[in-house]
Formats: C-alpha cells, structure tokens, sequence
C-alpha cells in the first residue's frame, strides 16, 4: 500500500520534469557537465555578439518544425545529397559555428554522448536568458535523426494569414495562444528587405504601403532597403536586442516588420492576446518560457532511435 502511494506522490512530483520522456538533468550521470560546456561557449558568443540569441531562437524553431526536434537543420548539402539547409527558408538561418563549437567541447568532455539537437535546446536556453528573458529548466534526452530533406521544409511565411499560420502550429499540437507566444521570439533579432518589401509601395496591388504600417516606419525602411543588397532591420524597433514584451507593443504602435507580427495586432482571434502581453511583461515571459518548451519537445527522438552524432553537420559514418 505504501509502496503504492509513494509512487503515486513520485509519479505526480515528477510530472512537470518529464516532457515526452525528455528528463531535466538527463546528463547527470553521464555527463555532469554538458549544460555548463554549453553555457560557456554561449556567454562568449554573446560577449561579442548579443545577436546570437535571434539566431539560435530561429534555428530551434526550424529544427523543431521540420520532422521535430531531431537536429535534421545542422546537416550539411553535399552536391549529390542535398540537405533541409538547401531549401528557401534556411537561407539566413545562423548560428551554425557555435553549435560547432560546443560539439567540440562535449566531445572532449564526453564522447558521443551529448545530442547535437539538444545543444541547440540548451544553447538557445542559455541565450535567452542573456538577452533578458527568463530562465527555465529544459528537459534533455533528444537523439539526433537520420535523416535531413529539403522537401520536408514546410515552414509558416511572413505573408501568411493568422488562420494560415495557425494551421501549421495546430498540425504540431500547437495552439493559437502557443503561437502568439512563439512569435514573440520576434523581440530580439534581424530580417532582411526581401520578407517585408512588400508591404513598403505596392501593399498588394494597391500601388500604396501596407496601412497598417506606420507611415513614419515605411519612410525609414524604403530608405534602408533601397540603400542596399538586401540589408537587414529589427524585427523588434525598439528594444531590438532585449528579450522582452516590447515586440508586442511596437505592433499596438504599428511598427511590426513582417505582415504576420502586424496581423496579431488587428485579427480579431489574436489582438486580445496581443495586448495582453504588451500590458504586462512577466505573463509574456513565463508563458514563454512554457511555450517553448511544448515546442522544444515536438516529435523527439528518444532512447535508442537516430544516434548521437560526433559532428553535427554529417550523420555519423555507418
Ligand atoms: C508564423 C510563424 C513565423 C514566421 C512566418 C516567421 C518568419 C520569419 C522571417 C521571415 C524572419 C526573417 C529571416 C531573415 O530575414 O533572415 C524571421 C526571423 C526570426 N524568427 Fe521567425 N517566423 C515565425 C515564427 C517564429 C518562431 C516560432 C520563432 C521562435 C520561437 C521565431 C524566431 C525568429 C527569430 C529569433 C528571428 C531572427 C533571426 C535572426 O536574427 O537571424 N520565428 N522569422
Ligand atoms: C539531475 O539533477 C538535478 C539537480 O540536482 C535534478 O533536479 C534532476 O532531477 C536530476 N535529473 C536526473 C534525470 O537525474
Ligand atoms: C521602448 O521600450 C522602453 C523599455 O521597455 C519603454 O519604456 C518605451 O516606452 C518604449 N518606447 C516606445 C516608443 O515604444
Ligand atoms: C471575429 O470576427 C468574426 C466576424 O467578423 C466573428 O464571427 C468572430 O466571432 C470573431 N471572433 C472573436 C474571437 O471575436
Ligand atoms: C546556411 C545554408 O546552408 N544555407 C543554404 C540554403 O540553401 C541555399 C540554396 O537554396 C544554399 O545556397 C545555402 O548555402
């Protein structure tokens, strides 16, 4: 009987730990240091180049949307097996040399051991919390696949509906809530002229700029990209390397970059959502951090499935 309710009590406190059999301290026994390897190698990326949290967020995102979080976005195209990194999408995602990095380190510290799709969880993690936001415990234990397509990138574009997009978050057991809260990812990072060009001068075929955007913003950015080859700009314009609330306000100001962050502001499922967060920055950060962790757990690899890759950018040799 006791035995009985004791694992019960166990079962219930272990609850929140476990994500997918994904477990919080996952490396304990077999490699006690992974997280502060990674945490290292993170604190001195970002010393130089506080930038690195936009890209990892996205690449964790892309990793996690195609076949789950598996790793399948660090693979390199070779000419005659192209990889996920030769479909569109990819083009600017980055971040590539500090997952190297800490592979290299973990791979010194304990051999085959430490996932490449787990660095990434961790490292992003880690990233987040130096820009500002808040920190969280991650469960580990992902396996890195076997298997990198570029057919199999299916990704949300900037120019997508909010019902359009939500289709794609929904088809991952993601809610419309979940995906508001992801899209504040949009708080921190960069995006080229080529995603919102469009909306500058002929907003769909009307031969004017997107109404929904601050006439002042469009003034600012026709000038940025007409200066360039293809220059980059904040997704965030005000706190633009902070993780916080102010994406969210910026859209109630009509200053969001890409069509769908501005579209939160004004359709009618998510404008709600949207001020809400802008009103209060902690309920933004915590539902954050459990936003992505249900997107840090999709589709993973666990036990003995996939392998643990020796270098993140090939599949290890058979
Ligand atoms: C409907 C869904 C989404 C769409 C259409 C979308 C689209 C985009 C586009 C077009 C860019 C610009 C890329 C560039 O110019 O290099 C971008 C950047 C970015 N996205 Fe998203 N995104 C979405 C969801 C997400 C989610 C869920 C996350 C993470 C949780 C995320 C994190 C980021 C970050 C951090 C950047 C900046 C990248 C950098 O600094 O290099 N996005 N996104
Ligand atoms: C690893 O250690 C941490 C901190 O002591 C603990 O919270 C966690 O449950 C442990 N995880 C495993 C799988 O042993
Ligand atoms: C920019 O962000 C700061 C810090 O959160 C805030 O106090 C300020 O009101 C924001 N400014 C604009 C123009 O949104
Ligand atoms: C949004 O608007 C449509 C019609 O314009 C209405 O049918 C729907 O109930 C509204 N949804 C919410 C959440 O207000
Ligand atoms: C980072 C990366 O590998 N990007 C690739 C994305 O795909 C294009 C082809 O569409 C390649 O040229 C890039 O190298």
């Amino acid at each position: 009987m006791k035995i009985i309710e004791y694992s019960f009590l166990a079962f219930f406190l272990l609850l929140p730990l476990v994500l997918a059999d994904l477990r919080v301290g996952f490396y304990n026994a077999t490699c006690p240091q992974a997280e502060s390897i990674i945490q290292k190698v993170v604190q001195k990326q970002f010393a130089t180049d506080s930038s690195i949290t936009g890209g990892l967020l996205r690449m964790h995102f892309h990793d996690c949307f195609v076949r789950g979080c598996d790793a399948s976005i660090l693979i390199d195209s070779t000419p005659k097996k192209p990889s996920e990194k030769s479909a569109g999408p990819n083009l600017t995602v980055r971040g590539f040399e500090l997952i190297d990095e800490a592979k290299k380190s973990l791979e010194a510290a304990c051999p085959s051991t430490v996932s490449c799709a787990d660095i990434i969880t961790l490292a992003t993690r880690d990233s987040v919390v130096l820009a500002g936001g808040q920190s969280y415990a991650a469960p580990t234990g992902r396996r890195d696949g076997l298997v990198s397509n570029p057919d199999d990138v299916n990704l949300p574009g900037p120019t997508f509906s909010v019902s359009e997009a939500l289709q794609s978050f929904t088809a991952k057991g993601l809610t419309l809530n979940d995906m508001v809260t992801l899209l504040g990812a949009h708080t921190v990072g960069l995006v080229h002229c080529n995603f919102f060009e469009d909306r500058l001068s002929d907003f769909q075929g009307t031969g004017s700029p997107d109404p929904s955007m601050d006439p002042a913003l469009v003034a600012k950015l026709s000038k940025l990209c007409a200066a360039g080859k293809n220059p980059t700009t904040f997704l965030d314009q005000n706190t633009s390397s902070t993780f916080d609330n102010q994406y969210y306000n910026q859209l109630l100001l009509k200053r969001g970059i890409l069509q769908i962050d501005q579209e939160l502001a004004s359709d009618n499922s998510t404008t709600g959502i949207v001020s809400g967060f802008a009103s209060n920055g902690v309920r933004f950060s915590q539902s954050f951090a459990t936003a992505i962790l249900k997107m840090g757990s999709l589709q993973v690899l666990v036990g003995n499935a996939g392998e643990i890759r020796k270098n993140c950018r090939v599949f290890n040799p058979k």
